[in-house]
């Protein structure tokens, strides 16, 4: 417990947390990566401020394929430890867990890693994240392999991965 409670506090300090925000990252365009029948899109993370431990990283995952896949583990060379954790509202309270199962994709649907939502955790962060520095990632799954991607950097706190919150989510996730 001691634990989430500083990685929640953390997240807080990275400006991970976004309550009461709805949005769904843009459409891709330049930049979709695809392993298998996983396409990856709108890779992106935000600006850190100096001394910040933790970040988080945001992609937008299809399985095209008509089995399931799942995300199973993420690394990146600016941190110690990168984890895949959930986020919730729980009695009011904002709580992000460690998913050590990773998370599933299921045949033909779309998975969101976005803000206050599913997210990428670099924890123990090496380096500040730094505007117009992308960030590289190896994602790996279950069945398509391990797919490198680059994060684009965001401003602090940014909703989105171009500063903007993007659609409106139309109930979906
Ligand atoms: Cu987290």
């Amino acid at each position: 417990m001691r634990l989430a409670a500083f990685l929640l506090a953390a997240a807080m300090l990275a400006g991970i947390i976004a309550p009461f925000v709805s949005a769904t990252v843009a459409p891709a365009h330049a930049q979709d990566y695809t392993a298998g029948e996983i396409v990856l899109s709108d890779p992106w993370t935000r600006a850190t401020p100096p001394g910040a431990r933790t970040g988080g990283g945001f992609v937008t995952i299809a399985n095209t394929g008509d089995t399931a896949d799942r995300l199973v583990s993420a690394s990146s060379p600016v941190a110690k430890h990168t984890e895949i954790h959930t986020m919730s509202m729980d009695d009011g309270v904002m709580r992000m867990r460690h998913l050590p199962d990773g998370i599933e994709i299921p045949a033909g649907e779309t998975v969101a890693l976005k803000p206050g939502s599913l997210h990428i955790m670099f924890i123990d962060l090496e380096q500040p994240i730094e505007m117009g520095t992308p960030v590289p990632v190896v994602l790996t799954f279950e069945k398509a392999g391990a797919v490198d991607v680059e994060m684009t950097v965001a401003p602090p706190g940014a909703p989105g991965p171009k500063g903007k919150a993007g659609h409106k989510a139309h109930g979906d996730q």
